[in-house]
């Protein structure tokens, strides 16, 4: 697909026409576009133009919800794609992944959890939101070899601190490794905190999960 559709992808999300968004996008689809290009040179660019405008005190909080909604609706269409377009074998892994506790950005989060499963991770996706025991008690159950946890906002960027340190006291740490990632995370805080890594992107993410796992 060229420029031209992927700036057009853009604009459904700044004009928050969910309409044309997915017509677009069923569009690319047929036309066996790569799904990640859509959502990272089309919708995410979209979305961060409203966002930075959001921030910028010139469009306000319902836009930017409208324009989100139309972003979702784009991402599940491609993550259904993302996800069948991963081949069928052994899994390279378990991955525990969510937002934490006092955040409901999911976009990007559910981004990277489609990418990874695309790409030969068993993930669980915990949601929005998540308590700090809710993500030891998922870690548990699913015997996982690795934790994501996303955060877009600054205040909640404690709480995966928090949870690492819980996984200690759990006895966890030793054989789970943890990646981080959102918007304010950056390689300083993550090892701050005692993260073993963070992921800036959805191809960044698969890379780091790579080394962190072995494969
Ligand atoms: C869309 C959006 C919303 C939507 C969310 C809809 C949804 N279902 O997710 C809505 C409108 C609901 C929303 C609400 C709010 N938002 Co908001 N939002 C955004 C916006 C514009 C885009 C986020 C997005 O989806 N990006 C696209 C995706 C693809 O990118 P991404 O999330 O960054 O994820 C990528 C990477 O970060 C990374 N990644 C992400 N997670 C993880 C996890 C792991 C493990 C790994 C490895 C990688 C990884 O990979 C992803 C894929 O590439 C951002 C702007 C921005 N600059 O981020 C503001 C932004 C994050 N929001 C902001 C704010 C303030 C809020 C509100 C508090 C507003 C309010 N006053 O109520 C509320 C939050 C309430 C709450 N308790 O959570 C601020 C945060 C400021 C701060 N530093 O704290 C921002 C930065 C906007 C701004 N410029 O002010 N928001």
């Amino acid at each position: 697909m060229d420029q031209e559709y992927f700036d057009k992808l853009a604009q459904t999300v700044i004009d928050g026409d969910s309409e044309e968004c997915v017509r677009l996008v069923k569009d690319g689809i047929q036309q066996r576009m790569n799904p990640l290009d859509a959502i990272e040179k089309g919708l995410a660019r979209g979305i961060m133009k409203v966002g930075d405008d959001f921030g910028a005190g010139v469009v306000f909080l319902p836009e930017l919800i409208m324009a989100a909604d139309v972003m979702k609706k784009g991402t599940e269409l491609l993550d259904e794609q993302i996800a069948s377009s991963g081949l069928k074998r052994e899994a390279l892994g378990k991955m525990v992944i969510g937002t934490v506790k006092g955040d409901i950005h999911d976009i990007g989060k559910s981004v990277v959890a489609s990418v990874l499963q695309a790409n030969g991770y068993d993930v669980v996706d915990i949601g929005i939101d998540v308590e700090i025991e809710a993500f030891i008690k998922a870690v548990k159950e699913n015997n996982a070899d690795c934790l994501g946890m996303s955060t877009l906002l600054t205040l909640p960027l404690q709480v995966m601190g928090e949870v690492i340190d819980k996984m200690k006291e759990e006895g966890l740490r030793d054989r789970v490794k943890v990646i981080v990632g959102g918007c304010p995370v950056t390689e300083e805080f993550a090892s701050e905190i005692g993260a073993d890594a963070v992921g800036f992107d959805a191809a960044d993410a698969v890379k780091k999960v790579g080394v962190l796992l072995g494969n």
